[in-house]
This record gives structure tokens, sequence and C-alpha cells, in this order.
């Protein structure tokens, strides 16, 4: 009797024991599942904020802009140049590569330098841009070389062109035909 009476309240406490361990567990689980999730849902976060600081920055970064530009009046056929003012207010060093224009059969980058007093100009692979710098297209110097000009440019005619830079970032820029300061 005594020893059935141990067994029984020694079933007993260990069922206790069991169901004690099952309730922890269950209050324990979806609390270790939760924090789970918010690990998760905060790595994500953090994850997101990188990629747009990372987009933010290369906007920041980035930042070429093409002002004051102008080209010279011509007949088609007939080269021709176009000018402006090259400047980067971003962060990153980059080069100009290559223009190109749909109004022209070529196009190309310029500068012009006096060689034993002749002005002589040559064709340029590329033209760098350091961060602040700005670089002038201006007669005698560099210039964009319109080479051939599918149609007549009069004053107030507009070109498109298009500045492709070694980053692979490209600006488009519509120029108007004729010097606004003369
Ligand atoms: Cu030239």
């Amino acid at each position: 009797m005594y020893n059935q009476t141990f067994l029984l309240s020694s079933v007993s406490v260990r069922t206790e024991i069991h169901l004690l361990i099952m309730l922890l567990i269950s209050i324990i689980s979806p609390l270790m599942v939760g924090c789970n999730n918010k690990l998760d849902h905060s790595k994500l976060v953090f994850e997101k904020q990188n990629i747009l600081a990372d987009s933010s920055m290369d906007n920041m970064e980035w930042n070429i802009n093409v002002d004051n530009a102008w080209a010279r009046p011509t007949k088609a056929d007939m080269m021709s140049a176009a000018y402006f003012k090259l400047e980067n207010y971003g962060s990153v060093p980059d080069s100009l590569i290559r223009v190109s224009s749909n109004s022209s059969k070529d196009v190309q980058i310029h500068l012009s330098y006096l060689n034993d007093g002749i002005m002589v100009m040559e064709e340029q692979p590329f033209v760098p841009i350091q961060p602040t710098e700005q670089i002038f297209f201006e007669p005698g110097g560099y210039h964009i070389m319109i080479i051939q000009p599918i149609n007549d440019m009069n004053v107030g005619d507009s070109i498109s062109f298009l500045l492709h830079f070694n980053s692979g970032k490209l600006i488009e820029k519509t120029i108007q035909v004729g010097n606004p300061d003369l």
C-alpha cells in the first residue's frame, strides 16, 4: 500500500514535472520564435537601410553637370564645335570618354593648343574630371568637334548630345546653336 501510494505519487510528480516542462516549452518557444523573428526583421531593416544608404550615397557621390552650353552655327557637312562647362559637384572622379549626337555623322573630343605659335587641335581619348573640378570647353581649349553635321546649324536651333563617362553614367544635353553671350 505504501509502495503503491509512493508509486502513484511518484507518477503524479513526474507527470507534473512533465507538464511543467511542456508548459515552459510552450511559453519559451513562441518567445524564441518571436526573438528570432525580431532578429530577422531588424537584420532586414538593417540591410534595407544599407541598400538605401548605398543608393543615396551613389547619388551624392556622382554629380557632374553641363552648363553654359552652346554650339557654333554652320552649314550641313561643315565642321563646327560645341562648348560648355563641365563641373564635378560629386565626390568621385570620372572621365568623359565619348560624345555622340544623332545630328552629326561623327563627334569627337578635341583639345586646341599652341604649338610653336600655331594653333593645332588633337582628338582626346578622354578628359578626366576630379571632384570640385571645373573644365571649360571653350574656343582655344577643349571642345566638342562636330565633324559632319547632318543639317544646317542655325542660331536658335538645338542639338542633342550624349556625354558618355567612364563610370557608365550618361548625360543627355540639348545644346543651343549660337553663343548666348555674343
Ligand atoms: Cu577640333
